[in-house]
């Protein structure tokens, strides 16, 4: 195990040996043994040293009572695999998180390092060139072959059914958007891989609120995992360390009140009155416009600041295109984990049937008082509504 990944932290950061990457993503964790990381935590770091010379107990400590029934506790400054093990006795699910750590530190380097001209980023592997998005793709179907607990996989650059062998009892099927906001990796804004586990072999059928699993990879100036399971509370950000590791740095549980948006698809507003006047309600009202036309940095901050609003809303020249499936479940698991809300304009978007795999819908995240007044404002009233109006709407 050690072995393995010491070798994945060379590839990761050493070029030489990037072509090994495709063997590499099959001969990881071979154990998620918690000793495994607390050796590894030993070593030095510059980045990571400040948070490891300082015991865990006295690190901000996790607003998590216990996160599941056992008597372990899930603590900031923990590794991916201590987290993990605490987190959950499900075997499987454990190695599909980890094996889609694994890919997501490659991702990471390779967008890291590839040369962009006009949209295209490119990056070598093995002997090809390939265009980032789509080693990111080819990364993540290996990685969930190699897990062995993976039965589909299914990614939004080709979205069809791929058998990756796992079992159906047991295992898993995986959608997932390889590099959302492709569009804006050659202006070095921040990207980030978006991913959603389903028990079993459906991923028709179902909703998103039947995930055991999501996650996004968060390339920015730093590397992040941030990812919530069903059996534990909480969203929690794991940072990658420069010798490689994925470090617990960050819990949240709540999404409080604070005026800061994000409006996607602002064209909208020129043939959907009712957008067009929540967003004069956040200008008048003086909210923080926060929006790099990346959905995993705009809806990440709202994790990571603990407040805000996320809107993608459709109009009939400007239709939905976030999908469902690989975008917007995911997303909505990991905001409502977090104690946050998500909408489709009546309904929490983790409700929605997902009926076909390329299904698109607008969305909105944020806190609970941001998505009242969005459906308030875009039909009229809110499930949610509790008392008093939240403004917008009148
Ligand atoms: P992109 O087209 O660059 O891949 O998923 C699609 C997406 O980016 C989201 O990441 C982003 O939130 C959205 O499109 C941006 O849409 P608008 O340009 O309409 O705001």
């Amino acid at each position: 195990m050690e072995a393995s990944v010491a070798f994945y932290a060379r590839g990761a950061f050493l070029p030489t040996t990037s072509s090994k990457h495709s063997s590499a993503l099959v001969s990881p964790p071979s154990s998620i043994s918690p000793s495994f990381s607390s050796k590894i935590l030993k070593s030095s770091s510059l980045f990571g040293e400040s948070l490891r010379t300082v015991p865990k107990s006295s690190l901000k400590g996790s607003k998590l009572k216990s996160s599941n029934t056992s008597t372990t506790r899930c603590e900031i400054g923990d590794s991916l695999e201590e987290f993990l093990t605490k987190s959950t006795s499900d075997r499987g699910l454990i190695r599909v998180m980890l094996c889609m750590g694994e890919a997501l530190r490659t991702i990471s380097f390779k967008v890291k390092t590839a040369s962009c001209g006009g949209t295209a980023c490119v990056n070598s592997f093995g002997d090809e060139q390939l265009a980032v998005d789509v080693l990111a793709d080819k990364l993540l179907f290996e990685a969930l072959e190699y897990s062995h607990f993976c039965k589909y996989a299914c990614s939004e650059e080709v979205p069809e059914l791929q058998d990756k062998g796992g079992p159906v009892e047991g295992g898993f099927s995986v959608a997932f958007d390889p590099l959302d906001g492709s569009s804006i990796v050659d202006t070095n804004f921040t990207v980030g891989t978006i991913f959603g586990v389903w028990p079993g072999d459906k991923l028709t059928g179902v909703t998103g609120r039947d995930q055991v699993a999501a996650a996004m990879g968060i390339f920015g100036p730093r590397t992040t995992y941030v990812l919530a399971l069903k059996d534990a509370p909480g969203t929690h950000e794991f940072l990658l360390l420069d010798e490689g590791k994925w470090q617990h740095v960050k819990d949240t549980t709540e999404i409080g009140e604070g005026k800061m948006f994000s409006p996607g698809n602002l064209r909208a507003t020129t043939d959907n009155p009712n957008y067009a006047k929540l967003i004069d309600y956040y200008i008048k009202e003086k909210y923080t416009l926060r929006y790099t036309g990346g959905m995993v940095p705009d809806v990440n901050q709202i994790i990571v600041k603990e407040k805000g609003i996320f809107t993608n809303v459709a109009s009939p020249s400007a239709k939905a295109k976030l999908r469902l499936l690989f975008e917007v479940a995911p997303l909505g698991f990991l905001i409502e984990k977090a104690g946050g809300y998500s909408s489709d304009g009546t309904q929490s978007v983790l409700d929605k049937v997902i009926d076909n795999l390329d299904d698109r819908t607008q969305v909105a995240y944020g806190s609970k008082n941001e998505i009242i007044r969005f459906e308030e404002t875009l039909y009229g009233s809110s499930r949610l509504k509790a008392g008093v109006p939240v403004g917008a709407a009148a």
